[in-house]
C-alpha cells in the first residue's frame, strides 16, 4: 500500500511512535510517505520505500500566526495525488485530524476518495485538545475520520467522556521493538557514569509540568540515601532550569546528570537498571515501554494507561501523583537485593513483550486493509453510477 503518514517530527511519544510504524511498515514492504514541516527526529538513514514530504508554511507580512493548518491540508492535497496515497495516517489530533479531512474533502470534488485514520495519543484529548479555543474542531474532525485508534483504554474512555464521539475508537498499543531494546551495555559507558557500581536511574520525557520532573528528583533522593545511585535526566523542555536549581539546592549535582535529547535511546537504556515515570497523567507512557524492553522496571504513578502496562509488584510499582515517599520506597524495593532486582528486570522483559513490534504493527495493518477495501468498494460505486 501507499501510505501517508501524518505526525509531529519531535522527540514526543507520538512523534516517535508514527516514526517507529512508518519504519515497521516499509519492512513489511509498504511504501510510506511522511508529510510534516521538518524531518522526523527518529527518522534517520536511507530506506528506498521511505518518503519525506517537507511541508512549508510561507511567511507573508500580514501573518502574524502562519497558517499551518492550510498549508498542512494543499501539502496533503498534493502529496495524495502525486504518489498516489491509499491512505492518510494521522497522529495527535490537532491540528492534524481537520487538515486531513480539508484534504479529504477537497480531492473528493476530484473523485479521490482517501480514507483517513486519526490515533489520538493522550494531550490532544486529556489537555490541549479540551480546550475550547480547540474542542469544537477537534470533535469534530475525529468524527469525521474514517477510523479512529487510541493507545490505550483508558485514552478511548477519556475521549468518550470528554468528546461526543459517535464511532468506535480502536485501541491499539504504543509498541516497541523488543530485539532493538534488548542491548548489551556498554561497560565503559556504564564506568563512566556509575563509577563505583552505583545504581543507574533514568528518566527521559519532554520536560513538560505534566511530568513532574521535581519528583523524579525527590524520589531519587531518597533512594540514593538508601541505595548508591546515579539519576540520568534524558530530553530537555520548559522545566529544566527548574530541574537544575533543585538539584543545585539539595546538593545532587554530582549525582545527577542531564543528558539532553537523545536519539539512540536504546544505548542509554542498555545501562538503566530503573526508570521512573511519576507524571500527572500519561495515555500510555511509551518511554516506560522501551525501558522496560531494557530490562529496567518502572516506578511510576497510576494514572491514565500506565496500569495497563506496569503491573505492581511483578515489572515495577506505580504511588499516588505526589507521593514521592510511597515511590521512594517502592524503587528501594526494587534495587536494595540484587536477586529482587534481576526478577523485576526479567519480568519487565517480559512485560514488554505483550507490546512487541511484531503483535502490534500488523493490528495497524489489519485495519489499513479493512478500510481499503471498503473505499474500493465506495469508489467502484461512484463509478458504476
Ligand atoms: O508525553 C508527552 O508529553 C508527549 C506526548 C505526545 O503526544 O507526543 O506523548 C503522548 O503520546 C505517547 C505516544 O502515544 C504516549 O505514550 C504518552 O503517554 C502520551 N503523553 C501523555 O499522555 C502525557
Amino acid at each position: 500500500m501507499n501510505i501517508g503518514i501524518v505526525c509531529y517530527p519531535t522527540f514526543g511519544g507520538s512523534g516517535v511512535l508514527a516514526t517507529e510504524l512508518g519504519k515497521a511498515l516499509a519492512e513489511n514492504g509498504h511504501n510510506v510517505h511522511f508529510i510534516t514541516y521538518q524531518q522526523p527526529v527518529r527518522l534517520t538513514g536511507f530506506r528506498a520505500n521511505i518518503f519525506y514530504h517537507e511541508v512549508r508554511v510561507p511567511t507573508y507580512p500580514l501573518f502574524d500566526y502562519p497558517p499551518y493548518e492550510s498549508a498542512l491540508a494543499s501539502t496533503l492535497v498534493d502529496v495524495v495525488k502525486n504518489n498516489h496515497l491509499d491512505l492518510l495516517h494521522v497522529h495527535y489530533a490537532i491540528p492534524h485530524a481537520s487538515s486531513a479531512y480539508t484534504a479529504k474533502q477537497i480531492l473528493a470534488k476530484e473523485g479521490r476518495y482517501v480514507p483517513v485514520i486519526t490515533t489520538l495519543h493522550g494531550t490532544d484529548i486529556t489537555l490541549v485538545g479540551r480546550d475550547k479555543t480547540y474542542a469544537p474542531v477537534v470533535a469534530f474532525s475525529i468524527n469525521q475520520s474514517d477510523a479512529i485508534t487510541a493507545v490505550s483504554e483508558n485514552l478511548k474512555q477519556e475521549t468518550y467522556s470528554y468528546f461526543k464521539i459517535e464511532k468506535d475508537i480502536h485501541v491499539i498499543y504504543n509498541f516497541v521493538d523488543v530485539k532493538r531494546f534488548s542491548k548489551r551495555p556498554i561497560d565503559a559507558f556504564r564506568k563512566v557514569i556509575a563509577p563505583d557500581n552505583e545504581r543507574i536511574v533514568l528518566h527521559a520525557s519532554n520536560f513538560r509540568k505534566i511530568k513532574r520532573i521535581d519528583d523524579v528528583i525527590q524520589i531519587f533522593r531518597r533512594l540514593n540515601e538508601v541505595v548508591p545511585s546515579k539519576l540520568l535526566l534524558v530530553g530537555d523542555g520548559p522545566e529544566r532550569p527548574m530541574a537544575e536549581e533543585l538539584c543545585r539546592e539539595l546538593a545532587l549535582c554530582d549525582d545527577i546528570r542531564f543528558v539532553g535529547k537523545q536519539q539512540d535511546m536504546e544505548d542509554i537504556l542498555a545501562i538503566a537498571d530503573l526508570f521512573l515515570l511519576p507524571s500527572e497523567y500519561e495515555s500510555f507512557g511509551l518511554s516506560a515501554l522501551e525501558a522496560m524492553a531494557a530490562g529496567a522496571p518502572v516506578v511510576a504513578t497510576n494514572v491514565g494507561g500506565l496500569p495497563e502496562i506496569v503491573k505492581n509488584g511483578y515489572n515495577g510499582f506505580m504511588g499516588n501523583v505526589g507521593d514521592v515517599d510511597q515511590m521512594a520506597e517502592y524503587a528501594i524495593d526494587i534495587l536494595k537485593e540484587e536477586d529482587t532486582f534481576l526478577q523485576f528486570r526479567a519480568n519487565a522483559r517480559k512485560q514488554a513483550e505483550r507490546f512487541d513490534i511484531a503483535r502490534i504493527v500488523p493490528q495497524y495493518e489489519e485495519l489499513y486493509q479493512t478500510l481499503y477495501n471498503n473505499f474500493c468498494h465506495k469508489k467502484h460505486e461512484a463509478v458504476a453510477g
